[in-house]
């Protein structure tokens, strides 16, 4: 395969591109918002980078440009393939699997089909990019036949894969379809990254029991084409977030006298806060039901906490996320219904998406973080928290079946499936003592610090590196 002369040494492949496109001709381009970006721009701005991705618009054709410093080469996506390839294989047959059947996941031969499709177009325009000897370092679910397909094209190329959501337990795993081609698709990386180490376990058995291949601590032994073997890593890098913006936010003063005002606003009584994107794997309902019930039996009063709940639009084609966002909306309605005074709210509800400092400022105001997720890779929003509580104090309630409770081990634990046990954690962490806070925080706090987003690239990108020296 020909390669341009501007070939880059390091390439991303992700779904979206970090830009999203506007009808203004004088600013066509403008940068989204997400973790990604933050994320990978030490990674991109030291080399010669690329990105390969959707630009968010159906049918678009652009040719590749320059933007902040990277080159963006969109990939274009028919309307057809986004309700197949996106809305369809992506987000309602791999996200409800790997999140542990919450939702039913569907399972189409059209879904499947168009998403070989799009994965084929993503790898053959990071081949079309990519120096020789380049890394490519893959990112998620949607793309996880890329790394397969891309070492076909270019076999001398060193390919990353990072998994963003779990990877679940064999017994559900087998449910699907195609799942010798997804794990062979994954195969094809050198370095394949999950959040937790019990998602590398799941996927090192899953590999196990479809292909019986050797694995020992993290190294799979892989047979290549020529008939001899190579070696994957596959183990865990959990990802942070960019540990000192949040910590500049949290100081300025404007941010600060913002969340001053929320917290007047309020009223001055105790918040509680959920931030999630509304998505059914997040626990909503069962943080509104364990929340109504104390509210219902007195254990709280509405004129001495409230929940401030910003639930950001998501996927809002997907059947199961409409019907979650009425649930949602009838609880809130039924609670604040049945417990709210003239003066006072039990639950402020919000579905829009907020700037980043307005996220920062309602982190401050919260006295107690609700992260309540029924299966989550990760959990950004928890970090977030920790990281803009500057004052050491605040409580953050957090599910074990998020990924980020293997880390920040001093939150107050969950279950969010027995409600009786969340409403105690719930009255646990409105009524804990000032000491215990900050000494529950200032663990945190450490925790995070030490492993923020930067680490967890450059440990990715070292095992990527260790791999290409085994290789010469
Ligand atoms: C996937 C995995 C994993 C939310 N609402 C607003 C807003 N947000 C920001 C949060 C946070 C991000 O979105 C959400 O990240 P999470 O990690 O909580 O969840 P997912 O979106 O499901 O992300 C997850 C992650 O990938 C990374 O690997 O942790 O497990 O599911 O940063 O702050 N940001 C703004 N306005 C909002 O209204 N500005």
């Amino acid at each position: 395969m020909s390669r341009p002369p501007a070939a880059a040494d390091v390439v991303v492949v992700s779904n979206r591109l970090p830009v999203d496109h506007s009808d203004d001709p004088a600013e066509p381009w403008r940068r989204s918002p997400g973790g990604l970006v933050a994320a990978l721009e030490p990674v991109m701005r030291s080399t010669e980078g690329a990105w390969v991705g959707w630009p968010g618009t159906a049918d678009l054709e652009v040719a590749p440009f320059d933007f902040d410093g990277m080159r963006l080469v969109p990939v274009t996506l028919t309307a057809e393939e986004i309700e197949l390839y996106y809305e369809g294989f992506s987000n309602d047959t791999i996200w409800p699997l790997y999140h542990d059947v919450i939702s039913p996941p569907g399972y189409h031969r059209e879904w499947w089909d168009a998403y070989v499709r799009v994965n084929r177009r993503f790898a053959e325009a990071a081949a079309a990019v990519a120096a020789e000897g380049a890394t490519v370092w893959v990112h998620d679910y949607q793309l996880q036949l890329v790394p397969r397909m891309l070492r076909e094209l270019r076999a001398d190329l060193v390919i990353g894969y990072f998994h963003h959501i779990p990877f679940p337990a064999y017994g559900l795993y087998s449910q699907l379809p195609w799942r010798r081609q997804v794990l062979d698709g994954l195969l094809g990386a050198d370095v394949i990254g999950f959040q937790r180490v019990a998602d590398a376990g799941n996927f090192a058995r899953a590999v196990r029991r479809q292909f019986s291949y050797e694995t020992r601590a993290g190294a799979i032994t892989v047979p290549t084409a020529d008939g001899g073997r190579r070696i994957a890593i596959a183990k865990a890098y959990p990802i942070s977030i960019d540990v000192s913006l949040y910590d500049e936010l949290a100081r300025r003063p404007d941010i600060q006298a913002r969340a001053r005002e929320i917290r007047e606003g309020l009223g001055d009584r105790k918040i509680l806060l959920g931030v999630d994107r509304l998505d059914y794997t997040k626990g909503i309902r069962h943080r509104l039901k364990a929340y109504g019930e104390l509210l219902a039996e007195g254990r709280l009063n509405v004129e001495d906490v409230t929940l401030v709940q910003v639930a950001s639009p998501s996927r809002e084609r997907v059947g199961a996320y409409m019907q979650l966002r009425d649930e949602i909306e009838q609880a809130v309605g039924r609670i604040n219904g049945e417990t709210d005074t003239v003066d006072y709210s039990a639950v402020r509800y919000l579905h829009h998406s907020y700037p980043r400092e307005e996220m920062v400022a309602l982190y401050l105001a919260a006295d107690v973080m609700l992260v309540t997720a029924l299966r989550d890779g990760m959990n950004l929003v928890a970090k977030e928290y920790v990281a803009s509580r500057v004052g050491v104090d605040g409580v953050l309630v957090l599910s074990e079946f998020a990924g980020a409770a293997d880390e920040l081990t001093q939150a107050i634990k969950v279950n969010p499936h027995d409600i009786d046990g969340l409403k105690d954690a719930i009255l646990a962490a409105v009524e804990l003592s000032p000491k215990d806070q900050t000494r529950r925080m200032r663990a945190l706090r450490r925790r995070v610090r030490e492993h923020d987003v930067a680490d967890w690239s450059e440990r990715f990108m070292l095992d990527l590196e260790y791999l290409r020296g085994q290789r010469a």
